[in-house]
């Protein structure tokens, strides 16, 4: 079992540990590496090739090729976390848009702790232990949770 994260620089790093702080949380192997779409395109395609790993992470800022980068390359399934290193909305739109025929598994701006969970519920369908993972953290999620939606947004 295995997740790998790629970052597109260093200065992405501290995004990526949430992700794997989450996943050794639930006991789940991870690995990190900075892998950029434009500067390392080599190494981008021999992570994507790792035959150990079940889920891709793919973290970047501005223009975000990364994700995509990776779901060209592999048939697992890859998660993109768009990067507010800009405008926020460049990151976003790269990540989500993408063309038909290559999916890219895309959650919020800067949203490791989502995508640390997707990915999990994606092992839990090949590791189905991971299930009751899930549901005990989620039932202490929503007991932590406070009930009514922050003074000021939408409810
Ligand atoms: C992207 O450009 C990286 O993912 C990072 O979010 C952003 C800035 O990179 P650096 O200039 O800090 O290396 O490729």
């Amino acid at each position: 079992m295995k997740v790998t994260v790629l970052i597109g620089s260093k200065s992405d790093l501290e995004n990526a540990e949430k992700v794997r702080t989450r996943l050794a949380e639930f006991h789940i192997p991870c690995e990190v590496h900075v892998a950029s779409a434009h500067r390392t395109p080599e190494k981008v395609e021999r992570l994507a090739a790792d035959p150990e790993t079940d889920v891709f992470v793919a973290m970047a800022g501005l223009s975000a090729a990364l994700p995509g980068t990776v779901a060209a390359r592999t048939l697992k399934p890859v998660i993109g976390v768009p990067l507010h290193r800009g405008l926020g909305l460049d990151s976003l739109l790269s990540v989500v848009q993408m063309p038909p025929g290559v999916p890219v598994a895309a959650v919020g701006l800067d949203a490791a702790e989502n995508a640390a969970l997707l990915a999990t519920e994606i092992l839990a369908l090949k590791y189905p232990a991971l299930t009751e993972v899930l549901q005990k953290y989620r039932a202490k999620w929503r007991e932590e949770t406070p009930a009514s939606p922050p003074a000021g947004t939408a409810p």
